[in-house]
């Protein structure tokens, strides 16, 4: 593989946060690291170990593989291979290969002396795993709650747990975090277009400048978030999404056991309107 005629400078020792010298190095375009070995480690094992679970159950068609968490009766404890065992290992090889990934992103931005935006970034797509499969399950008592590792028996989870508090487009936290990926397609859609316009002036004409972005927007809505502002606004808006995903599963079957209709009582509820004609107790 070619290098590209600025990789090189950029090619430079340290930042490193384990094992200084030894992993400090590039296979072709990659930097590997300590984290870039944890990670094929952990993704390779967990790899295997999701094939090995559909030999055992002879399952060969893709779409239809599935490692399921152990049943409920296992409670926190550790199951038996065929019986959710596999799902456990998977989870932990599954935050191995996230964690290292993340880690390996630090390791970079510290070589280049960048902040370290992407990997925090990341973080947040880690913890809303994470709380799918330990934080839910430990506050529930049972690694049975965790989703399974299939295509199509994921979704069959969703569809269950979704029903399991009635229906899920009541959960408040759940109206949020959609509201929140509409809204990051919303930034990105009008970011990325934005930014073609300016780079595909008419034929023989130079590319437009942030000013003309700028400009834009002033014209059009009477504001520009700015060329910065709104990446700082996607970022914002993209974390946010994964964190109140993470929030809106966590609370249902912790805090929150009802259909999720329920909650919304309290604002048929309100005093001004409860005793009226056609209010809940009128
Ligand atoms: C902008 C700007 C950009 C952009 C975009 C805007 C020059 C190149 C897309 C416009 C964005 C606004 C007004 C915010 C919209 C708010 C939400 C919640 C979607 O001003 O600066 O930089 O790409």
């Amino acid at each position: 593989m070619a290098m590209l005629s600025f990789e090189r400078k950029y090619r430079v020792p340290g930042g490193t946060l384990i094992g200084g010298d030894l992993f400090d190095f590039w296979v072709g375009p990659f930097f590997v690291g300590f984290f870039g070995v944890t990670t094929i480690f952990f993704a390779a094992l967990g790899t295997i170990l999701i094939f090995y679970g559909a030999v055992l159950q002879g399952v060969w068609n893709p779409w239809l593989i599935s490692i399921p968490a152990p049943n409920l009766e296992y409670g926190l404890g550790a199951a038996p291979l065929e019986k959710g065992g596999l799902w456990q290992i998977i989870t932990i090889c599954a935050h191995g290969a996230f964690i290292s990934w993340a880690l390996r992103e630090v390791e970079i931005a510290r070589k280049l002396g960048m902040g370290l935006h992407v990997p925090i970034a990341f973080g947040f797509a880690i913890l809303a795993y994470t709380t799918l499969v330990v934080i839910r399950p430990v506050l529930m008592g049972a690694w049975g709650y965790g989703f399974p590792y299939g295509i199509w028996s994921h979704l069959d989870w969703v569809s269950n747990t979704g029903y399991t508090y009635g229906n899920f487009h009541y959960n408040p936290a759940h109206m949020l975090a959609v509201s929140l990926f509409f809204t990051t397609c919303l930034a990105l859609a009008l970011h990325g277009s934005l930014i073609l316009s300016a780079v595909n002036p008419e034929k023989g004409e130079s590319v437009r400048s942030p000013d003309h972005e700028d400009t834009f927007f002033r014209d059009f809505i009477g504001y520009s978030i700015g060329p910065l502002g709104i990446h700082r606004l996607g970022l914002l808006l993209a974390i946010n999404a994964a964190f109140w995903s993470a929030v809106c599963i966590v609370i249902s079957g912790t805090v929150w056991f009802d259909a999720w209709v329920a909650w919304w009582d309290w604002y048929i509820e309100l005093p001004w309107w409860v005793d009226l004609e056609g209010g809940v107790n009128g």
